[in-house]
């Protein structure tokens, strides 16, 4: 174990830019200016860095089925920056602000990805990250209220979680339903991540299970601060929030510490900006010593977690490897 060991500090204020609904009539460049003024906001709070949401550039169309899978392509975008996204990297450029920005892809061989960038703050992409856990359905299902068709119109990226060397840190991403999987933030933790940007987009309404809406507040903070701390790193949570096309989405973007502690948290569920001093040498007070992976660490004696996907037992009820 290697104890606290803190260096000097290495501050990085972070910035979680909420978005309010975005509807079907928005067009992009009115997005857009929506993500310039909330980047303006956090510039002027002194933030190097600024996370949005999931899919900050359109309404959250998997809440519609549509046979015809072309008919939505104008809610994916083929470049990122492109004419219509140009502005934003303009601004970040202009105010010395990196960012971090989910949307839908559709890449030049016909596959589509729920994708998030990161961009440093002189407006250069540093890293693109594809969504790995991918939630909901993936044909239509007339009966529910509304659809959570993402397995519709995402495929589940193949490349692993990473975490890149910026803002003085080590920093990791991962897209909404990521962070539900403890097996997220270890992958992360186990290539020294200080820092996990995550955009969400949440329904408070849990349509295969009612009796967890009442718990969606709970489960997502209990999620983000139970990764945070079983890391030693600092989770950003940011949330497309308020009714979008009828559809309550849960707001509570939030700044964790590697405690597990909440540093910030919004207040309302529109368009708003929280800020915290994410100081990166917190994260030794955990990684060296009580989450000292490798000192602590039994990876011979997690044999299942590796290859495993779902349960598997005998008849009886013996465990079957
Ligand atoms: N959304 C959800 C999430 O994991 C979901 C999936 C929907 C969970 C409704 C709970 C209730 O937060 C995305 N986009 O992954």
């Amino acid at each position: 174990m290697r104890g606290t060991l803190r260096g000097e500090p290495r501050v990085v204020r972070v910035a979680a830019a909420q978005m309010g609904p975005i509807n079907r009539e928005h067009a992009r460049e009115n997005v857009v200016a929506r993500l310039c003024a909330l980047l303006h906001r956090a510039a002027d709070c002194g933030a190097h860095l600024v996370v949005f949401p999931e899919l900050a550039l359109t309404t959250f169309f998997p809440r519609w089925f549509v046979d015809d899978i072309s008919e939505v392509d104008h809610y994916y975008e083929r470049d990122v920056p492109s004419p219509v996204t140009a502005p934003l990297f303009s601004c970040a450029r202009e105010r010395r602000v990196g960012f971090c920005l989910g949307y839908a892809e559709l890449t030049s061989e016909g596959h589509r990805y729920n994708t998030q960038v990161l961009v440093d703050r002189d407006g250069a992409i540093i890293a693109k990250y594809r969504k790995i856990h991918i939630p909901g359905h993936a044909s239509n299902e007339p009966s529910r209220k509304f659809q959570h068709a993402e397995r519709y119109y995402f495929e589940p990226s193949g490349e692993g979680f990473g975490v890149w060397n910026a803002f003085g840190g080590r920093i990791g991403m991962m897209i909404c339903n990521d962070r539900r999987w403890p097996e997220s933030y270890r992958e992360m933790g186990l290539q020294g991540v200080e820092l996990i940007l995550c955009g969400y987009n949440t329904p408070v309404n849990y349509l295969p299970d009612p009796s967890q809406d009442r718990l969606a507040g709970f489960h997502n903070s209990l999620v983000m601060q139970s990764g945070a701390y079983q890391n030693g790193t600092f989770v950003v949570g940011v949330a497309k929030g308020g009714c979008e096309e009828g559809v309550d989405s849960l707001a509570e973007s939030q700044i964790i510490a590697p405690s597990g502690e909440i540093l910030a948290k919004t207040v309302g569920n529109g368009d708003e900006v929280i800020v915290a001093d994410c100081d990166l040498e917190w994260c030794k007070n955990y990684q060296n010593t009580l989450f000292d992976l490798d000192y602590y660490r039994r990876p011979e004696a997690y044999v299942r977690s590796q290859h495993q996907r779902g349960p598997r037992t005998r008849a009886d009820g013996s465990p079957l490897l």
